[in-house]
């Protein structure tokens, strides 16, 4: 076998260098494992490569949306912000690649666009936009959950004079809105994030609404020294709070019932959330908000109540309270004077419920009532989540399988990690695992933790195949779908439920049963030699 022959035949190859893909590579090189990560920007960051729209900020409070694996780095990086900025967690994503000298083993400007299990060889054959064609024992889907861009098909966007963009494929030298005349379309966290950015810019902001969405003030504020020096002096008891806390953000779980608490209080917990700002604030004030109505009723006529306060029209308040699904069952949004934005005189809200799209043309979006003109367009219409980045790649498995076909009806998979007929593919952070529902840093540290002791495990014991069983996987998808429907999720049109997407089956696509619960089943399975997986012998395994 030539040189070239070697490298070509990877112990791992690993999609996507976000924060997933670079410590599967950190993790997975430690263990003495060739890996080569292919990633289809041009650097590092994944999410936090692409959504560099104005605004853009991470809604999980920086100190605790950065990695915990390293005391060192825990130590050394300092955040500015409560929230970080996309810039900030970008650089940070930078630090740590360089840091820990992770990308001499990542090839950018690379779309994996095919992998193929080969069932005679027991390997994944791997090919690219590049033409590279690897061969890998294992492949790791570090895809992201909100990669897949979807921009609405309406007719006519092609003619269109001006310049559109999507939040989540943001031009690199960012754009100038100044003296123009812009429209956002989407009021999802991307729209109302860069919403008021763009409205202090643009001579005119035209918002398109179709929904409109629960939102809460982020508070951010600079972080002063003495707030990190507390915390890091601390760090090693905050992320085991926070690992055992339901949405691996270091909070208190609540123990009171929403309806519990006579009215009075009720408001003034609400109040108090509401001033101190961010989203586990209000989510955890009661704990029964995302399972009883009459409980989540209370939360989100609060919510409705400041919006009719802040915004000064009262049939603009109105277009913006949501009304048709239940608070917190979309993500909700935060936002940093979002609805005092709809009060400045260069901001017009149109709402789609009332007067629909029906075109673009040449001058701009033409609705039922009118033609909006405009100089560009920003589509902050969110992502075909959690399944998309993997059904936009040709995965096939055992037979020749593809993963379209077999998630034809859904997502199928055991733990959210693995998906019975596609040996030795490992999914981080996939349908059927906490996820979007947690702190994704933390989320990926624990999978990716999970399948290099996975990895140590089949070396050690002369295994060549790890796969989930068809009974394990089905148990596990009932198991999912049972807690979901248990909640008040599958109300609402989101992204969780697939309902953004056009076809897209209505399944609740992340684990509702929190991530302590979640990480202890992970760690059963494993403790009982992988229950629910089945295992063959490597045949090039030295015998023991
Ligand atoms: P989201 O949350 O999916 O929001 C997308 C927004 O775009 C939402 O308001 C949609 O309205 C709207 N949308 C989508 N398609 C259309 C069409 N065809 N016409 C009009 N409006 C449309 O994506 P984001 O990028 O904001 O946020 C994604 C996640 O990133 C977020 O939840 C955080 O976790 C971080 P709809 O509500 O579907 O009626």
């Amino acid at each position: 076998m030539s040189a070239t022959d070697r490298a070509r035949h990877l112990d791992v190859v690993v999609v996507g260098a976000g924060f997933g893909g670079l410590y599967a590579l950190h993790r997975l090189r430690g263990l003495g494992l060739s890996v080569q990560v292919y990633e289809a920007g041009s650097g590092v960051g994944g999410t936090w490569y692409w959504n560099r729209y104005p605004g853009a900020r991470c809604d999980v409070e920086s100190l605790e949306y950065s990695y915990s694996f390293s005391p060192e780095l825990e130590q050394e990086w300092a955040w500015s912000e409560r929230y970080a900025p996309q810039p900030e967690i970008l650089g940070y994503i930078n630090h740590v690649a360089d840091r820990f000298d992770l990308r001499r083993d990542i090839q950018f400007d690379t779309r994996v666009t095919a992998a193929a299990f080969d069932e005679t060889a027991g390997r994944w054959r791997v090919t690219t936009d590049r033409g590279d064609d690897v061969s890998a024992r294992f492949c790791v889907m570090a895809t992201g959950c909100l990669s897949a861009v979807t921009t609405p098909d309406i007719e006519g966007l092609s003619s269109f004079r001006g310049n559109w963009y999507h939040t989540g494929q943001w031009p690199h030298g960012g754009v100038d809105f100044s003296g123009q005349r812009v429209g956002v379309v989407g009021t999802g966290s991307s729209g109302i994030q860069s919403i008021p950015v763009i409205a202090r810019q643009a001579s005119h902001l035209v918002v398109f609404q179709r929904t409109p969405n629960f939102s809460l003030p982020a508070r951010n504020e600079p972080l002063t020294p003495d707030t990190q020096a507390e915390v890091k002096a601390g760090y090693r008891a905050l992320r085991d709070k926070a690992r055992s806390s339901f949405s691996a953000i270091a909070v208190a779980a609540p123990t009171e019932l929403a309806l519990e608490v006579d009215p009075a209080e009720r408001r003034r917990r609400y109040e108090a959330a509401w001033a101190r700002g961010g989203l586990m604030s209000m989510t955890t004030t009661f704990r029964d908000l995302i399972v009883d109505k009459a409980a989540n009723d209370t939360a989100a006529e609060f919510i409705r109540s400041k919006i009719r306060e802040i915004v000064v029209d009262p049939d603009v308040a109105q277009a913006l309270t949501p009304t048709d699904h239940p608070f917190a069952t979309k993500r909700p949004c935060l936002d940093t004077g979002y609805f005092e934005t709809f009060n400045r005189d260069n901001v017009t809200l149109v709402d789609l419920r009332q007067t629909p799209i029906t075109e673009i043309v040449p001058a701009g979006i033409r609705t039922t009532e009118r033609v909006h003109e405009l100089d560009t367009i920003v589509f902050a219409t969110g992502f075909d989540a959690m399944t998309g980045p993997l059904l936009r790649i040709d995965i096939r498995g055992r037979g020749d399988r593809p993963l379209s076909d077999k998630w034809s009806a859904g997502p199928r998979t055991y733990l959210g990690i693995a998906t019975a007929g596609f040996p030795n593919l490992f999914i981080l952070t996939g349908p059927g695992s906490p996820s979007v529902l947690s702190n994704m840093v933390m989320a990926i540290e624990q999978h990716v933790d999970w399948i290099a002791d996975c990895l140590s495990y089949l070396g050690a014991n002369g295994l060549g195949t790890i796969e989930a069983t068809v009974e394990a996987e089905d148990a596990w998808v009932d198991h999912v779908n049972q807690l979901a429907s248990a909640t008040l999720f599958p109300r609402a049109n989101s992204w969780y439920m697939g309902a953004n997407v056009p076809g897209k089956p209505r399944v609740f696509l992340p684990y509702v049963g929190g991530f302590p619960q979640y990480r202890s089943t992970c760690d059963d399975v494993a403790a009982d030699g992988y229950r629910g997986f089945g295992l063959t012998a490597d045949p090039a395994a030295e015998p023991a």
